[in-house]
């Protein structure tokens, strides 16, 4: 495959400034008429070939201004249709095309989920529907008029404002015809049409006007759409208040489908969303369901500014729509919840996302410079490496300065396609600040490693940091610069107040703020009356991995006193991943493993420390997972051995502290149920303390764990409860988890929880169960959440089952891969990305690794998808 690279960017040779689409749609058979309004851009020579993209269509038309094309006007492959002889003055190019929405197993373009119409053009799916210029900088005022059998879609949705609408006399079918007058690339183009049902509710701008909001989903499903409608209206009103951001048309819609590849898509006043992230009722979804919906229908919603009013000019400038819009949506949570409890879960998801990615073969810049398939660039790095230099910018330039720059941003690029560059001059302007070296986080792939020594002189009351940086080499990046970074400090004195040093030299500091920008860098705090605890990269202010070189009980004084509750946090995990990387470590030597008491005790005072938030307390309570201690290790990873050690820790938490949690694992929310943050977290902190309790030994565990299970009346609880007696391979299991499904075999997505709680069970036969689920009634390759929920948890949640030593978890996934890249390449690539840190294992499992990845790329007939991610993995 050829790979496209920034540096051959070259604007569109023509303009279609109008898109006129009639849409016929049978289930096996959809006629796409397509009438583009072409001219030619300034610059570009009379007679340039026009060549439109194309995916696997049929061409049954090709007229220009109403006469019809002969064969010599045009060539057709199966990616491009080429016109010669073009005409010089602007002119209406008639395309009409032929496709099957029924056999779209791709999920990209126009298909059929459940029956429903739906379209999904993020990236390259337009091209699936008409041939045409699908290039996010090629802008179109667009009408859209769709036909069906009024029997099999009543409902027909498009962009923007719906015109006109009818029936066809003397046939089954009908119309609706919509118009959207906001420019907008092909990406945002979108229609829905089927059997639907829908909530509707308003909402009144700051400008006072009423605005019509309406969720449509699957009959029977209206009364799980509440959340999702609360979610919508406060995010509307979170980004007029917060970025002056004021939605733009009369309608907004949101269509729930089941069958998705992502988790939603912005288009145009018609979102389109996974149904995961719409539905929710106590009943089905948890508490982390509930956040999710919130995060992901603000997300969709912001990006009616950044991202549609403001698109990107390329797709290497994925991250200007995606980071700054996840920025903004972790905002949003931060605001409507816990803020040290939103950023201690957004960092948990960096480090156990990005990071690996940043260090490994799949590593890429936050704004890549090439790529062969640019579906497999929607990732960690783009979303939330783009969200924290986003952060960054925040940090460095103030919350006034910040605002600034935004506000020129929106009004200096509003209706255009535009590029990282163009939206740095905008804070740069804005705040007269030389943003040149601060741009490298957009062009330099891996994680900066800061190490941090430091030395106290009681004479002088100096304490002097010498501080280094450096990006560890990685395919196709031997060396760095150094990064602009942000690192927010504190100086805690024994009584655990902050010391405030009279002078800092050696480094730019703001507020509590220093600011590296050097290789090496050396900084002298002065003034400092005893030797402090350093709290360094406070709110974690940066995407760096700190090594700051502190002693155990520095650690854990950091987490009893530190005032950054997110670094009370950390301190507490980086003692917890010392003491589980040792116990790894005597576990691979066949010594054996003790916990250290010192940290049974500080977990301890977490527990009952009644001034904590129940949230922040269940989040801290929380072990680093075996994901993050590989990671951790770094080389010659034995899953097994980290098993066992954080087994050993959970065990001596829980029998240390076993009366606690007992008693904490019954203070839940008692009335109604809400999923608001206070609730949550507390029955967060409750089934963190039943789940140390199900590891304390005592011989009441599995009648503790079946009365839980039995008296949930929440999903969020009754997973909990039925998680420990799956994953502790307890007796009373199966038995539950046949009440569950008995309960539940009618909602897909809480059966997909069914599914996925077994399979992240470190079982001695949890391959072989995964297997045998793959064989089950309910299971479905064409559907991506159930796929995701079986055969992706297994590989991303089931370390020691995945990365069994015998190779056959690898096995079943490469099988997997293979399978599902026939019909779904999308799927199939993301669930490959499971093999990414594979260079990483002890060498038997390595080996295994390689063989299965050796093999998938001989595969026949595999997807550029898939292709690019296994060469890249095993180049
Ligand atoms: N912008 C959307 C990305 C997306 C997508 C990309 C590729 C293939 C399918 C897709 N569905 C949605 C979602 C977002 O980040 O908001
Ligand atoms: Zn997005």
């Amino acid at each position: 495959a050829v790979a496209i690279r920034l540096e051959d960017y070259a604007s569109a040779p023509y303009r279609i400034d109008t898109v006129d689409l009639d849409i016929q749609l049978n289930p096996r058979a959809a006629t796409i008429t397509a009438r583009l309004a072409i001219s030619r851009q300034d610059g570009t020579p009379e007679g340039t070939d026009l060549v439109l993209d194309g995916d696997a269509l049929e061409l049954f038309g090709l007229a220009i201004d109403g006469l019809p094309l002969t064969q010599d006007r045009y060539t057709v492959t199966p990616d491009k249709l080429t016109l010669n002889e073009v005409p010089t003055h602007p002119f209406v190019l008639e395309i009409v095309t032929r496709i099957n929405p029924d056999a779209n197993t791709e999920l990209m373009g126009l298909y059929r989920s459940s029956g429903t119409y739906c379209t999904q053009c993020e990236a390259e799916g337009f091209r699936c529907i008409t041939y045409f210029l699908d290039r996010p900088d090629v802008l179109s005022v667009y009408t859209t008029r769709i036909e069906a059998r009024k029997g099999e879609a009543p409902v027909l949705l498009g962009n923007g404002n719906l015109i006109q609408s009818g029936d066809l006399p003397g046939t089954d079918r009908h119309f609706a015809v919509w118009h959207d007058p906001h420019p907008k690339p092909s990406y945002l183009f979108a229609m829905v049409a089927g059997d639907l049902a829908h909530v509707a509710d308003t909402f009144v701008t700051s400008s006072g006007r009423e605005v019509d909001l309406k969720i449509y989903v699957e009959h029977g499903r209206e009364n799980r759409c509440a959340w999702a409608m609360d979610s919508l209206k406060r995010s509307m009103k979170w980004d007029e208040e917060v970025f002056g951001c004021e939605y733009d048309l009369d309608i907004f819609n949101i269509v729930a489908v089941s069958d998705f590849n992502m988790g939603a898509m912005e288009n145009k006043g018609l979102n389109i969303f996974n149904d995961k992230y719409v539905l929710a009722d106590p009943e089905t979804a948890t508490d982390q369901d509930y956040a999710n919906i919130e995060a992901v229908i603000a997300h969709e919603y912001f990006h009616n500014w950044t991202g549609n009013r403001i698109t990107c000019r390329d797709w290497f400038q994925l991250c200007l729509k995606e980071g700054l819009t996840v920025f903004r949506d972790q905002e949003f949570s931060s605001n409507m919840r816990s803020r040290p409890v939103k950023r201690i879960s957004d960092v948990r998801l960096l480090k156990s996302h990005q990071f690996p990615e940043d260090a490994g073969p799949l590593a890429h810049p936050v704004r890549p410079r090439k790529y062969t398939e640019i579906n497999n660039f929607y990732t960690a790095t783009v979303y939330e490496k783009g969200a924290e230099v986003v952060r960054m910018l925040k940090t460095l330039l103030g919350p006034d300065g910040f605002r600034k720059g935004m506000d020129l941003y929106f009004e200096r690029h509003d209706g255009e396609a535009t590029t990282i560059e163009a939206f740095l001059a905008c804070f740069s302007e804005a705040t007269s600040t030389d943003l040149g070296q601060f741009a490298r986080w957009y062009e330099q792939a891996g994680t900066p490693q800061v190490d941090v020594k430091s030395q106290y002189n009681a004479a002088s009351g100096d304490l002097t940091l010498e501080i280094n940086q450096m990006i560890s080499p990685l395919p196709g990046q031997p060396s760095s610069d150094p990064s602009v970074i942000p690192l927010r400090f504190g100086l805690i004195g024994p009584n655990g107040d902050d010391m405030p040093p009279s002078s800092v030299t050696g480094a730019k500091v703001q507020g509590d703020v220093l600011i590296l920008e050097d290789k090496t860098q050396s900084v002298t705090f002065s003034g400092l009356p005893s030797k402090p605890v350093l709290s360094l990269l406070r709110g974690f202010s940066a995407p760096v991995q700190l090594e700051a070189h502190q002693s155990a009980d520095d650690l854990l004084f950091l987490a009893r006193q530190d005032c950054d509750p997110f670094n009370r946090w950390q301190a507490l995990q980086t003692r917890a991943t010392q003491d589980l990387i040792s116990l790894a470590a005597k576990a691979v030597a066949n010594q054996p493993l003790k916990a250290d008491p010192q940290l049974v005790d500080a977990f301890g005072d977490v527990l009952t420390n009644e001034d904590l938030d129940p949230a922040f307390r269940a989040l801290a309570l929380q072990l680093p997972s075996e994901a993050d201690l590989a990671r951790d290790t770094g080389m010659n990873v034995d899953p097994d051995a980290i098993s066992a050690a954080r087994s050993t820790l959970r065990k001596a938490l829980g029998s240390a502290h076993a009366n606690a949690f007992k008693s904490a694992m019954s203070n839940r929310p008692t009335g109604t149920f809400s999923p608001d943050a206070a609730n949550a977290g507390q029955r967060a902190l409750a089934n963190q303390a039943l789940g140390y309790y199900a590891a304390s030994g005592e011989n009441d565990i599995e009648a503790v764990l079946t009365n839980a299970f039995d008296r949930a009346d929440n999903m969020t609880d009754l997973i909990a409860a039925l998680t420990l007696l799956v994953h502790d391979g307890l007796p009373s299991a199966e038995q539950r988890l046949e009440a569950f499904r008995k309960r539940h075999e009618d909602t897909s997505l809480a059966m997909d929880k069914w599914f996925m709680v077994q399979a992240t069970a470190a079982l001695a036969d949890g391959l072989e169960r995964v297997k045998a689920l793959t064989a089950h009634p309910l299971f479905d390759f064409a559907n991506p959440n159930r796929v995701r929920s079986l055969v992706h948890a297994f590989a991303t949640g089931n370390p020691t089952q995945f990365a069994r030593i015998d190779g056959s978890g690898f096995e079943f996934v490469a099988d997997n891969v293979i399978a599902i890249d026939q019909r779904n390449p999308q799927v199939a690539s993301r669930l490959l990305t499971c093999f990414r840190s594979w260079r990483a294992y002890e060498k038997t499992r390595s080996a295994h690794a390689e063989a299965q990845l050796l093999r998938i790329s001989s595969a026949e007939k595999l997807s550029r998808d898939s292709r690019d991610i296994v060469e890249r993995c095993l180049q």
